[in-house]
């Protein structure tokens, strides 16, 4: 053994062993219990970041910890390789994606591996290569069999100067990010999974989520956003014109309206206008309102404006007749596009009549005594109350008059439920992704393609300028194709998939990576999943998370998984906070980052480790410090000496005191139930203590002590922690070796018994376990009918406290 720590020395070593012995290889084994620890996934950007370390560092621990106690781990890693980072850099850089992306992968794994986490390396995957991305199109086109998959016209940012379509984030400031030229909003085609007719189980099924972050869980229930309501009728004036239907979550407020709202994209509103003097004004607001960009009109950063049509539709209960407009706050793609238009009772609504001279009344009165005026009104009343100018409903309270009133509608109306979240639009013009399997012929319109012909396989000769149109579509060679259902020359679909549809299933293809006739083998997906511990940001609450619950769904409904159903990827989920330095998170931009290779160079990994495992409990943010990272190495460096000095005089003895034994079985129960519950700070605290203990006394610490401290330190630093078993003289890797356990009687905490006095008098006693606190002692004495008798009227001015010996509790 060496004198002093050298983790540049013994972290290859043990990285190489782990290796060579396959030591977190495994395999399905029905005999023993698995543990399925998992983290997100990276995008390969390159470098490893302070995230990153910290991210999967837990998921190391937790991995380590489980495999250790007995189960049988699958722990895998993989890269979410496709997506735009690898495209832009092509552009700037003349190199092509699959190059950088590749090469980043290897700089990464090399960061990983020397790390020390304990992957499964033979499961990698890695999403941008075919043998990967051929399931996802044949998902997709069963998916599209199934009518879960198909096309309409939608929205995308689009800038005229590059010709071509933009992603959200490459809009900045409503300007193309290339030639900062407007962008505008335009109809295109586009591919949609039906997430939607999956909302009702993702929302009720949150329910059964017991092992995921309330917060994450209210985040996707808002983001579902179920609405009740009602579906309303309203025939437009003149004869046989048809009809507008609104949905509402209010229609006790039907006597209310006063006018109607349209979506500037609603199908009637250029029709509604065609040939009245309004026609020219509306085109006009149309072609306005789709160049607001679209984060803009969510968050309602906005003028609210509109024009009249120079049309009128009827109110189904009084015929009352009302003027329509199209609105910029009225969105396409929620309930039916259009709202009928409330201002006594709708903030928007009643701004939108005040700027228009629009007629605001009354239907519902918060109090007789105060009736509303809507003269005098500064907004709207949003709250319930008792119906008025509302026919034989006057007088009903509101709530009920929801009812009513859908009663009263007939056939005009019926009850809804609305939600708000969206079909997943995944199509993409861009290069650097999964192709959409389909082509399209001259004689046969859309066709699958057969699914002996799949892959299909990106092409690796396309231009990429960043301007002009989707990349595919100038690649001659692959997008003529022969139509396989008749002899024309067909062209092949050339948007490719939006890349959180691989980050939706990989973690099923890791229970079988390499299986080359199914996406994945339904016997080990039914002996590995669900997820145990599924780790990531808190970033991915809402999208990715939702995502991965919705495949999964849609695979069981596509009868994936055999016998053994699935419904729920993640049993349970953690989401860690960000790694912060001088107040902000880490970042580029900010110029506050910190290299993880340059901290691994000077203290090792192990000392990396520790250092994020031990500045912060997992779901908060970690505050970067650099006396923390020093705090870290000093504490191995010590347990290392401990180690050697133990080992130099002469032998060691197997059991330590009855104190020593005391100690050890104490720290392992607090270390197990941390570790238990992810506390990894105060376990590696409990560790510090228990360090100084051993250190601190004039015996040499027993063998069994030294053991349980390097088995304990294991998960957390378990390069230094193999070293120094072997130096103990085992012959197994500690990494395989079996997690110690307590003994009980050993863990008891001492009973003492504590003296109360009240003003300086006896007053009783309590039995407590000692070094408990003086808050807690407080409290315990305070409760005892012998001071409460004293305490009648008088205020507790001051405690004294002796720590195990005596409280005096003074009255006035
Ligand atoms: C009349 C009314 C009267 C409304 C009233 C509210 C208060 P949530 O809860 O989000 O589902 N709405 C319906 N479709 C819309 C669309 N496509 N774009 C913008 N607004 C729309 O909200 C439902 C309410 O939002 C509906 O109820 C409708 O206005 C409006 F005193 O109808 B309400
Ligand atoms: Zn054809």
């Amino acid at each position: 053994m060496e004198r002093f720590y050298n983790p540049k020395e013994i972290e290859p070593k043990w990285q190489r062993l782990w290796a060579e012995k396959q030591v977190f290889k495994v395999r399905e084994d029905s005999s023993k219990k698995k543990y399925y620890c998992l983290e997100m996934f990276p995008y390969p950007s390159g470098r490893i970041h302070m995230g990153h370390v910290r991210n999967y560092s837990i998921g190391d621990v937790i991995a380590r910890y489980k495999k250790m106690k007995g189960f049988n781990v699958l722990h895998p890693i993989g890269w979410d390789a496709f997506g735009m980072p690898a495209e832009n850099a092509a552009i700037a850089n003349k190199t092509h994606p699959h190059t950088w992306t590749i090469q980043n992968i290897q700089n990464m794994k090399l960061q990983f591996q020397k790390m020390g986490f304990s992957y499964d390396w033979d499961r990698e995957v890695t999403t941008c290569l075919p043998e990967y991305y051929r399931w996802e199109q044949r998902l997709f086109l069963q998916m599209l069999k199934k009518g879960l998959v198909y096309k309409k016209k939608s929205y995308v940012n689009w800038c005229d100067q590059c010709q071509t379509v933009l992603a959200n984030e490459q809009v900045e400031g409503g300007a193309c990010w290339r030639c900062d030229q407007p962008v505008r909003m335009k109809p295109l085609e586009q591919w949609f999974f039906k997430i939607t007719d999956y909302a009702k189980e993702l929302l009720e099924e949150t329910r059964n989520l017991k092992g995921w972050p309330e917060r994450v869980l209210t985040m996707q229930r808002e983001w579902i956003g179920e609405s009740e309501g009602a579906t309303v009728r309203f025939e437009l004036e003149g004869k046989g014109e048809g009809f507008i239907e609104i949905f509402t979550t209010r229609p006790d407020t039907l006597y209310g309206a006063t006018f109607m709202s349209l979506a500037a994209e609603h199908p009637l509103v250029l029709s509604l206008a065609r040939g009245k003097p309004q026609e020219v004004e509306v085109k006009r607001f149309v072609e306005k309102v789709s160049k607001i960009e679209r984060e803009k009109r969510l968050a309602g950063d906005y003028e609210k404006e509109g024009v009249f049509t120079g049309a009128y539709c009827l109110n189904p209960l009084n015929g009352r007749r009302l003027p329509i407009y199209a609105a910029n706050f009225v969105f396409m793609d929620y309930g039916t596009g259009a709202v009928m238009a409330v201002p006594a009772h709708d903030q928007r609504d009643f701004e939108f009549a005040k700027k228009y001279n629009l007629p605001v009344v009354v239907v519902i009165q918060p109090s007789p005594k105060e009736p509303l005026d809507p003269l005098t009104m500064k907004e709207a009343y949003l709250e319930a109350g008792v119906m008025v100018n509302s026919g034989a409903l006057d007088g009903t309270p509101s709530e009920r008059a929801k009812e009513e009133i859908v009663k009263l509608l007939g056939p005009a109306g019926r009850k809804t439920t609305m939600v708000k979240l969206r079909d997943w639009g995944i199509s993409r013009q861009r290069y650097w992704g999964t192709p959409i399997p389909v082509l399209y012929c001259p004689n046969c319109g859309m066709v699958p393609i057969p699914e002996k012909d799949l892959p299909v396989v990106l092409p690796t000769d396309v231009p990429l300028t960043g301007e002009g149109g989707s990349p595919l579509s100038k690649a001659k060679s692959f997008l003529e194709v022969r139509c396989p259902q008749c002899p024309a020359t067909a062209r092949r679909e050339t948007d490719t998939m939006d890349t959180f549809v691989e980050s939706s299933w990989y973690f099923l293809r890791y229970c079988s990576p390499r299986n080359d006739s199914k996406m994945f083998d339904p016997k080990a997906a039914a002996y590995w999943m669900p997820v145990d511990q599924y780790i990531g940001g808190i970033e991915h609450a809402v999208l990715h998370l939702l995502y991965a619950r919705f495949f999964t769904k849609v695979l069981r409904d596509l009868g994936y998984f055999g016998d053994h159903s699935l419904s729920e990827p993640f049993a349970n989920l953690l989401t860690q906070g960000m790694v912060i330095k001088d107040g902000s998170k880490m970042s580029k931009s900010k110029g506050n980052t910190v290299d993880p290779d340059e901290l691994i160079e000077k203290y090792g990994a192990d000392t990396v480790r520790i250092f994020c495992l031990f500045a912060a409990p997992p779901e908060k943010d970690l505050d970067w410090s650099d006396t923390g990272v020093e705090g870290g190495f000093r504490f191995l460096k010590r347990v290392w000496a401990l180690v050697y000095e133990s080992l130099q005089e002469g032998s060691l003895v197997d059991e330590g005191d009855q104190k020593e034994k005391q100690w050890l079985h104490r720290t392992i129960k607090r270390v197990t139930e941390d570790l238990e519950r992810f506390h990894f700070n105060t376990a590696i605290a409990a560790l510090m203590e228990f360090y100084n203990f051993l250190h601190d006394r004039k015996e040499k610490p027993s063998r069994a002590s030294l053991n349980g401290l390097v088995q304990l330190l294991s998960p957390f630093a378990p390069h230094l922690a193999e070293e120094l078993w072997q130096t103990l003289g085992h012959h197994e890797n500690v990494s395989e070796s079996t997690w110690p356990r307590y003994e009980e009687s050993l863990v008891q905490t001492d009973q003492v018994t504590l003296i109360i006095q009240v003003n300086g008098v006896l007053r009783g006693r309590l039995q407590v376990s000692s070094g408990i606190s003086e808050d807690e002692v407080k409290k315990l004495a305070l409760a005892e009918a012998a001071v409460q008798k004293f305490a009648v009227n008088k205020k507790l001015v001051k405690t004294i406290y002796v720590k195990d010996r005596l409280i005096n509790l003074v009255l006035q």
